[in-house]
């Protein structure tokens, strides 16, 4: 009798335990803030701590970029541990959530991800993907990403950044002759180089170099770097 009793309660708590925001928002969980999940498919009782948003467009995302005009900026030049790793203020700051994290949330179901952005003008922009996904360490979080809509462009394109590994200023896995993240100041699913670059650094709107700010190239093009934006993850169902 009480080991059936036992794995009806454990069962009612392998419920109960979300494994990213959308499952805390079906829970009831209403509010935007930092939460505890449990994405691990191959080790469920482990806990990772992300940011919900639930209120852009219905809400349960999983934020993991998050660019803001603060006083003091995060640096977003950084090597290939912090990458997988993550850095930076979850709670009202700038972070970086990290690619290893990233990579499990993604694998624990089809995820659409979008991008909000806003310029220095006022003017707010967002790209919507129904397919999202990043591969383990072993692929150098490989980027998937297609069926865009939105209104700021396709900042991915299915032949730029689609299907390419991930590369920081210490770990070069481009397609160029240099080091992208070197020469654009940022770190990215690089290519030859690329048509977004949302960990640039941070110049405030119009700058005289090219493509190494906070871009989104299909909005503002090369010399534009953005004031804020955001990437986030949900089940696409
Ligand atoms: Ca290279």
């Amino acid at each position: 009798m009480s080991e059936v009793r036992r794995a009806i309660l454990d069962a009612e708590r392998q419920r109960r335990r979300p494994r990213h925001c959308r499952d805390l928002q079906l829970d009831g969980d209403s509010a935007s803030g930092v939460r505890r999940v449990f994405p691990f498919r191959d080790s469920p009782d482990a806990a990772a701590t992300v940011y919900c948003d639930q209120e852009t467009d219905g809400g349960g995302w999983t934020v993991f970029q998050r660019r803001l005009k603060l006083p003091v900026r995060e640096d977003f030049y950084r090597t290939w541990v912090e990458y997988e790793l993550g850095f930076g203020h979850m709670d009202g700051g700038e972070f970086w959530l990290g690619l290893d994290l990233v990579h499990h949330l993604t694998s624990t179901g089809l995820q659409e991800m979008r991008v909000d952005l806003t310029d220095y003008e006022g003017n707010a922009k967002w790209a919507k993907y129904g397919l999202f996904h990043l591969g383990d360490a072993s692929t150098k979080y490989r980027l998937q990403v297609g069926r865009y809509n939105g209104t700021a462009g396709d900042g991915f394109g299915s032949a730029t950044h689609n299907g390419h590994p991930f590369t920081t200023h210490d770990n070069d896995n481009d397609n160029d002759g240099v080091n992208c993240a070197v020469t654009y100041r940022g770190a990215w699913w690089y290519n030859k180089c690329h048509i977004s670059n949302l960990n640039g650094f941070p110049y405030e709107g119009e700058h005289e170099s090219l493509a190494d700010g906070i871009e989104w190239q299909p909005w503002r093009g090369y010399h534009y770097s953005l004031k804020t934006t955001a990437m986030m993850i949900r089940p696409a169902f």
